[in-house]
């Protein structure tokens, strides 16, 4: 078993419902457990694409799955929740699920890139995934929270303080 830590995000339709489907149909998998989940967060659009605001939420899974197939899982998640608008790969969709960390392998293969090359700078990554592993290691040392304090991105991350919890095993899809 490997422990692995995945980024979700939305930003069309209904994204409670998507987040949600998105979880239970990865734990749904053979190989995979959601083991624990963040709360829920509404942030700022990165990127330069004008968008709607995303929610944004972290999941810690136990896997038996390669790397290589829990992306190929996550990809096949994602087309079954709807894909992409077509407005490129800073632009809106139904569900995004990246994989940020996998044990500590350091791995460049093609779509395969473990650590996710931008979680650094991204408060709407950090936020969420130090919620639910603040101490956790990332490959070269440092945690999660001390890349949280030095990630310097001042885009808007809050909690979504009206319902910060989702209950995916059971929120209507
Ligand atoms: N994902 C992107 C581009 N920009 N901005 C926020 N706030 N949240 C995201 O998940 C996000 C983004 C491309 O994956
Ligand atoms: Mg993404
Ligand atoms: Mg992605």
């Amino acid at each position: 078993m490997a422990e692995a830590f995945l980024s979700l995000g939305c930003n069309i339709g209904d994204c409670r419902a998507n987040l949600a489907a998105a979880l239970r149909k990865l734990d749904a998998d053979p190989g995979v457990e959601v083991t624990r989940v963040s709360s829920v967060y509404i942030t700022e659009p990165v990127g330069g694409v004008v968008q709607p605001s995303f929610l944004n939420m972290a999941a810690a899974l136990e896997t038996d799955l390669q790397p290589q197939e829990l992306l190929a899982l996550c990809r096949r998640v994602e087309q079954e929740l709807g894909g992409r608008d077509g407005r490129g790969h800073m632009g809106p969709r139904a569900i995004d699920l990246d994989i940020l960390l996998y044990e500590q392998l350091e791995i460049t293969e093609g779509d395969l890139l473990i650590p996710h090359p931008h979680m650094l700078e991204r408060a709407f990554v950090l936020e969420p995934l130090d919620e639910i592993a603040a101490a956790g290691q990332l490959p070269g040392g440092a945690t999660v929270g001390e890349a949280l304090r030095t990630c310097g991105d001042d885009h808007g991350v809050e909690r979504d303080s009206a319902r910060p919890l989702l209950d995916w095993r059971s929120e209507p899809s």
